[in-house]
């Protein structure tokens, strides 16, 4: 893709905070920490990381292979894998598409749903987020998350055909949840089940810039947050869309909405959880100076309560940068970068595939603007083994990481690139 492309690509997706940048003195007030003090959240506290070293690591050496070379991808943004299914991927792509390729032989098998219909494309809106149900092998259920044409934010179920694998029934069998959105970035979209069986929803604070109504540390407001419900038995009236979890941080308390796990998110735009021992790890879109990457071991409760510390902090210092604050209550990310070496991160995922060995158990992310990708180890909780792999900037906006069923992980870029990590 052209350069001049790429250089729109970047252009809007930081429009609406560059210009923030420019109106946010360091004048402002020390913004009311709200959340912090609710009695149904925790704090965890984080070892400052060492900073990134080059790579790689044991003399070990990475590339990025195309994964499809074959076919035309436009601004692809997710990638999944039915839950046993080795000879799928699934590519979810920004216009409201999903593809299926062959994963070996990077060919397009069809287009598994188009609800670009539905799907409000502009700025950071689109068909963002996709999960297939943890029985999808029996109840042929997926759910995708998406912005609507009124600019709100979607999480909707749906159906494969039952008929053909490689088909999906073309209107929604029920909505789940939707959630207005004041603005029109930030809109997190990233949904995924974890071990508990519970889906898990990340929302951003609402768009503009600095979080303007202070949605991220307000408790009776959805935006900002990691959600967590239950749709095991969701279904049409009177079944309920979901259910809260009574084992959620806030259930009970008053003018809380008990859908939270985790709050003070400004863009959680890619989460995941480790697929071995169920560790959270949470990538936060920053504002104009910190880029930042959050660690909740499930055995600390998974991000259960964790006020992550957005309008408050941006990465570990306060926001507006020169304000005053207080960090109490707030848990501080694992690793954080200065604009000095991106603009927006891009979380991905710990490797737990069988192809590379020697990369068990390490966390990949990066950059959507300089295109790095770096990865680290999360060990005795200390972050270790922080590399930059220089030999896996693919030179392309990085919109996301993506896990096959088999654990191997690739690279999705904005100019329609699909890459998976390979051995050199
Ligand atoms: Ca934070």
């Amino acid at each position: 893709m052209a350069k001049a492309s790429l250089g729109l690509y970047v252009v809007f997706w930081l429009a609406v905070p560059l210009l923030a940048a420019c109106s946010s003195g360091g004048n402002n007030p020390p913004t009311p920490n709200v959340a912090a003090s609710a009695p149904c959240l925790v704090s965890q506290t984080q070892t400052p990381p060492p900073a990134p070293a080059p790579g790689p690591p044991q003399g070990l050496s990475l590339r990025l292979e195309q994964v499809n070379s074959a076919v035309s991808l436009v601004f692809p943004l997710f990638l999944a894998s039915p839950p046993g299914d080795n000879a799928r991927i699934f590519v979810i792509e920004k216009r409201g598409t999903v593809q299926i390729l062959n994963r070996d032989t990077g060919t397009l098998v069809s287009t598994f749903i188009d609800i670009s219909p539905l799907v409000s494309t502009g700025g950071e809106q689109g068909l963002l987020g996709f999960a297939f149900d943890p029985q999808y092998a029996t109840n042929r259920r997926f759910y995708l998350s998406y912005t609507d044409t009124n600019g709100k934010s979607v999480i909707a179920r749906f159906l494969a055909d039952p008929n053909n694998p490689n088909q999906a029934l073309p209107t929604a069998d029920h909505i789940i949840l939707t959630v207005s959105q004041p603005f029109s970035n930030h809109n997190g979209g990233m949904i995924t089940f974890g071990q508990d069986g519970f889906l898990y929803i990340g929302l951003g604070d609402g768009g503009s810039a600095g979080d303007p109504g202070n949605r991220a540390q307000n408790l009776s407001d959805l935006l900002g947050k990691l959600l967590r419900i239950d749709i095991s038995q969701s279904g049409p009236p009177p079944l309920a869309a979901y259910t809260v979890p009574p084992s959620n941080p806030c259930v009970g308390q008053p003018g809380v909405r008990s859908e939270i796990w985790s709050v003070g998110l400004r863009n959680p735009w890619r989460f995941s959880f480790d697929r071995l021992s169920g560790d959270l790890y949470l990538a936060d879109v920053g504002q104009r100076d910190r880029e930042e990457v959050n660690l909740s071991p499930l055995g600390s409760g998974g991000g259960k309560g964790i006020n992550y510390g957005w309008n408050v902090l941006e990465g570990t210092i306060c926001f507006p940068l020169g304000a005053s604050c207080s960090s109490a209550g707030l848990t501080q990310p694992v690793v954080e970068y200065d604009h000095g070496s991106g603009c927006s991160i891009t979380g991905g995922y710990v490797y737990r595939g069988s192809a590379i060995a020697a990369l068990q158990g390490t966390y990949f992310y990066g950059d959507f603007c300089t295109s790095f990708i770096r990865s680290f180890r999360y060990v005795n909780g200390q972050v270790t083994q922080h590399f930059n792999w220089a030999s896996l900037n693919p030179g392309e906006n990085i919109t996301s990481f993506g896990e096959d069923n088999q654990g191997e992980l690739y690279v999705m870029t904005a100019q329609g690139g699909l890459y998976r990590i390979v051995l050199n």
